[in-house]
């Protein structure tokens, strides 16, 4: 097949997962467009089978706000004529689906069809698309989509209850590579690749995410100071955004932030999180919690709470913990149960990797994709 990706370019899970499922779609020999206003951050643009077509957006005076929707629907609709594309898979309903209707509309008039897909994956439901502005455009760039596809169960029913969408809703959930996503086999060696983030015997607790509010950063330093204060511990934190000045000021005032590392945005996330012993994702709200599953592969159980899919996810006390949101001092009590308790610990962690690799693998997961576009490809 011929596909057409649309997803958030920058650092975001929802456009991690586009990413990666354009990487495996080429690999399995499909032709993989890419069009965003950027390159994709994990694409190195020599992938065979990828290409990336970028959305200019003009910007002239009188715009006071560029239509990047506009300019991002004209070419969807140049790139699926040059390259034949047989349908667009878009990540992130808005301004995405919208654009892709447009589209699609473009061509019927030429007499060519364009079938689109949405892939529903978090705020563009629980956040911005109940936005009254966004709200009824949303719901119809949905309702129009040739397919939709959701990253769990629970967004899926929330999609459902919400925005009293009536076309179906496939649950294709999140994935990932579990070859490149994966442990370091030999203890020594861990212990030797995290000494610059912490001493032998010490604890390593991280958090990856794009610091908003919605990922309540501060809980994770204020979980950290708990745990900090009763066993030697080290904190590293992954990626970079609104809360990060807030984080730090708070390290400061609670006189830890010597044992914390900000490592800021990182490409190569799958080097680091399998230095870990465990993962903290104290969100108030996750559809799936894309950087616990990538934690789990690598053999690093979540700390996180029991919100959105997260419970999809992880089963509390098997493969990680979870808690209500903003229970700190639960949060810090699991997290110091298992860090002193070894045995516990490596069973956790090998039941993490154990249930990432038999669920969430790319290879279980990318071939529902191919058979949901083949799906919407003969219903048309
Ligand atoms: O909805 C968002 O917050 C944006 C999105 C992103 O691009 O980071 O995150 C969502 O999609 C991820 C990938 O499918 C999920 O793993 C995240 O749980 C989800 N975020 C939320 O629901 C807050």
């Amino acid at each position: 097949m011929r596909i057409g990706i649309t997803c958030y370019p920058t650092y975001g899970g929802s456009g991690v997962v586009a990413t990666e499922l354009g990487i495996e779609l080429a690999a399995l020999g499909h032709e993989v467009h890419f069009i965003s206003y950027s390159q994709p951050f994990r694409l190195s643009g020599r992938d065979h089978g990828i290409f990336y077509h970028e959305v200019p957006v003009s910007n002239y005076p009188l715009f006071e706000f560029p239509p990047y929707d506009l300019a991002l629907a004209s070419r969807m609709a140049e790139v699926a004529e040059f390259y034949a594309l047989d349908l667009l898979h878009v990540h992130y309903a808005i301004p995405h689906a919208v654009s892709a209707l447009l589209a699609r509309q473009m061509l019927a008039a030429r007499g060519r069809r364009l079938p689109y897909v949405t892939t529903l994956h978090g705020t563009d439901i629980t956040l911005v698309g109940l936005d009254r502005s966004y709200l009824p455009i949303t719901r119809h760039s949905i309702q129009e989509s040739d397919g939709v596809t959701s990253i769990s169960n629970y967004l899926k029913e929330k999609t459902i209850a919400d925005f009293e969408v009536t076309r179906p809703i496939e649950t294709i959930t999140n994935f990932v590579n579990c070859d490149v996503y994966a442990p370091i086999k030999d203890e020594a060696e861990r212990v030797k690749a995290r000494e610059y983030l912490a001493r032998p015997g010490e604890a390593l607790l991280m958090h990856l995410s794009n610091f908003r509010p919605v990922k309540r950063v501060l809980d994770v330093v204020k979980i950290f100071a708990q745990v900090t204060h009763e066993i030697p511990a080290q904190l590293a934190l992954i990626g970079d955004g609104p809360d990060r000045s807030a984080a730090e000021w708070l390290a400061h005032d609670l006189g830890i932030h010597s044992r914390i590392h900000f490592l800021g945005k990182q490409e190569r996330v799958n080097e680091l999180l399998p230095l870990a012993d465990i993962l903290l994702l104290p969100s108030s709200l996750e559809s799936f919690g894309l950087a616990a599953l990538e934690a789990m592969a690598c053999k690093v159980p979540a700390i996180a709470t029991r919100v959105g899919g997260l419970p999809e996810l992880i089963d509390d006390g098997e493969t990680g913990l979870l808690f209500p949101a903003g229970d700190v001092e639960a949060m810090a009590t699991g997290a110091l149960s298992l860090l002193s308790d070894r045995k516990r610990l490596e069973e956790m962690r090998t039941a993490a990797r154990c249930a990432a690799r038999k669920r969430f693998c790319a290879t279980l997961v990318v071939p529902q994709y191919v058979r949901y576009y083949q799906q919407v490809l003969d219903g048309l």
